[in-house]
């Protein structure tokens, strides 16, 4: 008992020091010099970087240029955006479908670009939805999300969405392990250690960046927390950080805190390949959604599938190996040679470092300490190149930058430490304002960083903006790291809490062949009207369609009767613009719903019941020309049964009807 209440307490005080982060000294007079004019980028001139950053909690994914910290643009993603019409048209709806129906808001955490050799190539963006397990692929031609993915067999999936040198495969790790959704979960709570399971899935994707869960693997009830492919030497890996080893299920700021060391878990995909061609996986019946966005009929597709291939670690040996790993661990980061695998335990005092090439001698030679639910456990010497001493306080995540040095958060002592990664001497120390999580290089977790820029995102910022009542902004910060020294150079708020961001230099998705605008004769929408004269107005019963068209500066038809409380009625508006960057917008009075923006070449439908009789008025929210107050219209609703004819116009008047 004496026992317990020790590890209990010195728990406690490990937590209160990681949750009560100590304040950097010197906040007011951190940039100096030369920085105004390093993050300057002058009105008209283009940023060298695309900086695209999770929204965290906003389930959304913002992007930004550095250096200047200018935001271009919120991607709605996992949650509904009324400015963009996300998840309100009715070709959008089916993008948030999920196993559960219609889910409105999720939790974005981690970006990660597409890569080919190991280099970003710019083609996609990934981002994972932590609370309704799904990972999103986001087209960078259109800025758009293309795709999503729903996962079964998991809660929280927050190892995700990193991905393998040539876009292979994307990967999920349940943070919350759970009882499978083949298995009955009606289990008692505290039979964690029997019936819950951790399921990591890889996700193939293909040329055209289709996304398709090739297998799941079924390890012992862990937390999965964070993960990275290997690289050139260790490409065929993949490495999983893992917390509550101590398979704890309740007061886990304390019960998963016991353990001096937990795991990173080392998973050879190449040889769950093998396994899977080999017929080792078993066929589980699962319910999961997999939606996709169609660019020639503008509509998104939810397909639900039954079936997942599973493979168990315990039966397969030689598939995972856990390494352990001290304390707590988040951050799971490979360097760009794919030799070193950094760790950061967020309880722990050092870094460890562990060897790409002694985990294969490690294996080789058996040395093992024991299995971890069936999967064997090496030695933590004969996998660990080294630990940093003294780093700082709270360890989450490492960059890297090109030239043999690492950069990792200190989330305590809010700091970033650039240590060496062969001798593991620390080198230099900036202060966060505050808090620090996540941090970005460009190119920082891949082969090819481009070490000029480091972007750290901070998840408190007190006394460093103005106030904004009981909730302060996030903020990520920009230092130069092209020198020996670091230097914060400029910080600027963010978008919903961020977490991972990945940058790409603007070039390469600048002339990745960016689409300007839909071409009309493509466009293969059931309800596309590409003509005025075309324009029309159709009674199905109660459902009304309005095949309306948008041009500067009048919609077609302008004036609408004939419509009856009780109807469903749906704006089918193509917008005729074939120039880039003249969005049209649509909205009506009253309706429960978001605004459309329609891209050229584009349709998009707006559902609309009235609730009253009466006349309303629609109105265009895109200030698309001079003569934009003007382009509006009214919609006459009368009483159901009424003699009122169904009719519409545009420049002429309809004939009286009472
Ligand atoms: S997390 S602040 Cu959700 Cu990636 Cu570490
Ligand atoms: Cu169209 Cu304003």
């Amino acid at each position: 008992m004496k026992t317990k209440i020790f590890k209990i307490s010195t728990a406690v005080i490990l937590i209160a020091a990681f949750t009560v982060s100590c304040k950097p000294k010197n906040s007011s007079d951190a940039v100096s010099g030369d920085a105004a004019q390093k993050a300057y980028v002058a009105p008209g001139k283009y940023d060298e970087f695309y900086n695209f950053v999770s929204g965290g909690f906003s389930g959304q994914l913002s992007v930004y240029g550095l250096p200047s910290g200018r935001l271009f643009r919120v991607i709605p993603v996992f949650s509904v955006d009324p400015e963009k019409g996300w998840g309100y048209s009715e070709e959008t709806k089916p993008m948030l479908n999920t196993s559960h129906g219609f889910v409105p808001w999720d939790d974005l955490h981690h970006t990660e670009l597409s890569q080919t050799n190991g280099e970003v190539d710019g083609r996609w963006v990934f981002g994972n939805a932590n609370n309704t397990p799904r990972i999103a692929r986001i087209d960078l031609k259109t800025f758009k999300t293309a795709e999503i993915i729903e996962l079964p067999n998991s809660g929280g999936n927050h190892s995700s969405p990193f991905i393998t040198e040539n876009t292979e495969y994307v990967v999920a790790g349940t943070r919350f392990s759970v009882p499978g959704d083949y298995q009955n979960g009606d289990v008692p709570i505290n039979t964690y250690k029997e019936n819950y399971k951790g399921h990591i899935s890889f996700v193939k994707v293909g040329k055209e960046g289709e996304m398709n869960l090739a297998f799941q693997i079924v390890t012992p009830g862990v937390n999965f927390d964070l993960s990275h492919a290997g690289k050139g030497k260790s490409h065929g890996w993949f490495f999983f950080s893992c917390y509550n080893s101590e398979q704890a299920n309740t007061l886990l700021e304390v019960n998963a805190s016991q353990k001096d060391k937990d795991f990173i878990m080392a998973v050879n995909w190449k040889k769950a390949e093998e396994y899977v061609k080999a017929g080792k996986g078993k066929k589980q019946k699962v319910r999961y959604t997999h939606n996709t966005w169609n660019e020639s009929t503008h509509t998104a597709k939810s397909e639900t599938k039954t079936e997942v291939l599973v493979l168990d670690a315990a039966e397969l040996k030689d598939i995972c190996y856990m390494i352990p790993c001290p304390k707590s661990p988040h951050g799971c980061d490979i360097d760009p040679t794919g030799e070193y695998i950094v760790g950061s335990g967020k309880l722990a005092a050092l870094i460890p470092v562990f060897s790409y090439e002694k985990l294969q001698t490690a294996i080789k030679n058996k040395s093992y300490e024991g299995d971890y639910g069936g999967i064997p456990v090496l030695k933590y010497e004969t996998v660990l190149h080294g630990e940093v001493q003294k780093p700082g306080l709270g360890p989450l995540h490492t960059e890297f930058d090109g030239k043999g040095n690492a950069y990792t958060t200190m989330f305590v002592s809010s700091e970033v430490v650039k240590w060496d990664i062969s001798t593991l001497k620390v080198l230099d120390r900036v202060p966060t304002y505050y808090s620090v999580g996540h941090l970005c290089i460009p190119g920082g977790d891949s082969k090819k960083p481009f070490g000029k820029y480091l972007i750290a995102y901070n998840k408190i910022t007190k006394d460093r903006y103005l106030p904004t009542g009981p909730e302060l902004c996030q903020s990520a910060q920009i230092y130069d790291i092209s020198g020996d020294k670091m230097q914060l150079i400029l910080d600027f708020p963010t978008i919903g809490e961020p977490h991972y961001a990945q940058a790409a230099p603007a070039d390469l998705i600048r002339n990745n062949g960016q689409l300007k605008f839909y071409k009309l004769e493509d466009n293969k929408h059931p309800y596309a009207t590409k003509g005025e004269k075309e324009s029309k107005v159709v009674r199905n019963g109660n459902k009304v369609h309005v095949y309306m068209t948008s041009m500067r500066s009048h919609f077609a038809p302008d004036n609408i009767e004939g419509i009856y409380l009780g109807d469903e009625v749906y704006f089918h508006v193509t917008n005729l613009e074939q120039d880039w960057d003249v969005p049209h917008g649509f909205a009506i009075k009253g309706a429960d719903n978001g605004e459309l923006l329609i891209m050229p070449g584009e349709t998009t439908t707006l559902k609309w019941v009235p609730d009253r009789i009466g006349t309303f008025p629609f109105y265009c929210t895109d200030f698309c020309s001079a003569l934009h107050q003007e382009m509006q219209g009214y919609i006459r609703v009368s009483p159901k049964g009424s003699k009122v004819p169904l009719q519409f116009s545009l420049g002429t008047n309809l004939p009286a009807s009472k």
